[in-house]
């Protein structure tokens, strides 16, 4: 039976704007560049484009400080060009997600301005401020409210001269964070997020949504939580995440705004598991639709440490997260199923194999994850294999939390060839180096100077050379996403893990009304060859996809697979 729930057999694409396309050379992405690449898009054969924030902002964050939540930012275009879009995609039969930044607002947004005014203007209860710990000092180290730490380092409490208290930011002191107990404030979101739905968009990616319930004692304070290094967010900022009034608030709005309309909703959830996922994202609950776990993306931080402290992946970890999540909502609810995003580092420089095999490698990464249960998310560039960005100097770094965390650890001293490193494996900057179009200067991303540096691979790998050849990875996601759209097994089959303990292969199949779908991939750069038992005999069913047409395929239940070898049997 096919779904009501459009965004159940849907591919999403992620635009960080400020990356994709300069159309009028000032180095810096915007709308008009979206529109002049639609067609990129609809040869990709995505069905939805979730944007990242194109607001009003003054760009501590890029864009996730919101100074106005209903306009666009000249440095992006305007609402003329937004609406543009919307009718460009419309017409291409793809939708819009937009990005909802509600947990916190810019500090320079009007909603700030006036709480941090005085103590008595009517929104000062629209943020969360608080009397500086009694016996300290106001404004020295000790006296914020709580031990909560922000995420780009810090506390999370800021001390504000003019009126003597300290306001929370969960991230930078530029992004306060929105006082989601007070009824105007949720209020004030639904009718913002109403509009956003009268503009004509489809849905909306949340962002960090499961932190916008706080722990608030009855005396209204926010206790001190334990410090506990790594959090499960993968950096060291102990606070809360899934608080006590989450889903009465997603319910809320769900109720308010979200029902009736087929929307595609999805709730960034760091430090949320699967049975978290399974309360946000059980359709008779009436939340969201999906959520984004980082568990997956955690893996390879060394216990109790944060991002930057690396550990290499094991796979048979990746295999057995990926797989809880896979059968944990598999009775209710749904997947997001990601590697790649603007927080991210680049899948194939991390897990892949870049050097060696970056194709192949890019390809069965993307093969074992577009075929689960699930709506895969596509980040820009991503379908053409670009790698991380391989700066080599701290001063190369534009985002904030990277700036920060490269400050302080060099500041605790920490070897600068350690933090290099740590930046090099991890950064966020990593995602967002400008889309790599085609061999020409800059890449055809821009005609001035691009905000950040363009990678020089870019003459070997970009979207011009990828869509010329057939071999490419861009044509495999072509085919990926043909898979999904066209047949019900990959979107509806049940999902059953191979080989759990196998450290090269991940292999698994799919079943529905007597289909059955077999993925097996060699993610390693080593030959393999696995005995896949029984079904083995699903290696005779029709080869679908792989990255090696031309090797022999014995008829199992043994096989030998290349490094980086992957193949898809369809038995119908
Ligand atoms: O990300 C929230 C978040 O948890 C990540 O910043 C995470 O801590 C980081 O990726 C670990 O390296 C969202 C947005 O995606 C991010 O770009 C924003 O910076 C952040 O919220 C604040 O809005």
């Amino acid at each position: 039976p096919r779904d009501p729930d459009w965004w159940k057999s849907a591919v999403v694409y992620q635009i960080y704007p400020r990356s994709f396309q300069d159309s009028d050379g000032d180095g810096i992405g915007d709308l008009r560049g979206i529109i002049e690449r639609l067609d990129h898009l609809g040869e990709l054969g995505v069905d939805v484009v979730w944007l990242s924030p194109i607001y009003p902002s003054p760009q501590a964050d890029n864009g996730y400080d919101i100074s106005d939540y209903e306009d666009v930012d000249p440095m992006f275009g305007s609402l003329a060009d937004l609406h543009e879009l919307i009718e460009g995609l419309h017409a291409r039969g793809m939708k819009l997600v937009m990005d909802l930044v509600v947990n916190h607002t810019s500090d320079e947004h009007p909603w700030f301005r006036e709480s941090r005014s005085s103590r008595d203007n009517p929104k000062r209860d629209w943020y969360w401020w608080r009397d500086p710990r009694p016996g300290h000092e106001p404004g020295t180290p000790g006296a914020e409210p709580s031990n909560w730490e922000a995420s780009f380092s810090g506390p999370a409490w800021t001390f504000d001269e003019a009126t003597g208290q300290y306001y929370l930011h969960l991230f930078s002191p530029a992004q306060p964070d929105l006082n989601w107990e007070n009824p105007e404030v949720r209020a004030a979101v639904h009718a913002m997020m109403e509009r956003w739905i009268e503009r004509g968009v489809d849905g909306f990616r949340m962002d960090v949504i499961n932190m916008i319930s706080k722990d608030v004692a009855a005396d209204g304070s926010l206790p001190d939580v334990p410090v506990s290094g790594g959090s499960a967010l993968g950096d060291p900022s102990p606070h809360t995440v899934n608080g006590p009034r989450i889903h009465e608030f997603l319910h809320e709005m769900h109720e308010r705004v979200l029902a009736g309309r087929r929307l595609l909703t999805v709730a960034e959830a760091p430090g949320a598991t699967v049975t978290d996922a399974r309360l946000y994202t059980d359709p008779a609950r009436r939340e969201v639709d999906m959520v984004f776990t980082f568990e997956h993306v955690n893996l390879d931080i060394a216990p109790g440490g944060s991002k930057w402290d690396l550990a290499p992946l094991r796979l048979t970890d990746l295999k057995a997260n990926l797989s809880a999540w896979q059968e944990g909502l598999a009775e209710a609810g749904w997947n997001s199923l990601y590697w790649n995003n603007h927080d991210q580092p680049r899948i194939v420089s991390r897990w892949g194999s870049e050097g060696r095999h970056r194709v192949e490698s890019a390809k069965s990464l993307a093969t074992v994850l577009h075929l689960m249960r699930g709506t895969p998310y596509v980040y820009q560039g991503e379908e053409v294999g670009m790698t991380n960005a391989h700066f080599t100097q701290v001063g190369q770094y534009r985002d904030i939390e990277s700036v920060n965390w490269a400050a302080e650890a060099l500041e605790r001293g920490i070897p600068e060839e350690m933090v290099v490193r740590s930046l090099a494996v991890k950064s966020r900057d990593n995602a967002r180096t400008p889309v790599q179009w085609d061999a020409s200067p800059q890449a055809g991303f821009t005609t001035g100077t691009p905000w950040l540096a363009v990678n020089p691979n870019h003459d070997t790998i970009n979207a011009e050379a990828a869509r010329r050849d057939p071999g490419s990875v861009f044509h495999h996601y072509r085919r990926l996403i043909e898979l999904r759209h066209g047949l019900d097994v990959v979107v509806h089959g049940d999902y059953r893990l191979l080989l759990p303990d196998d450290e090269q292969v991940f292999a698994y199949v799919r079943a529905a009304d007597g289909a059955r779908l077999l993925v097996v991939a060699n993610l390693s750069d080593e030959e393999a060859v696995v005995d896949l038992g029984p079904d083995g005999a699903l290696l005779d069913g029709d080869l679908l996809l792989t990255t090696h047409p031309d090797a022999e395929r014995g008829s199992g239940p043994e096989v030998r697979l290349a490094p980086w070898e992957s193949r898809v049997h369809l038995t119908d």
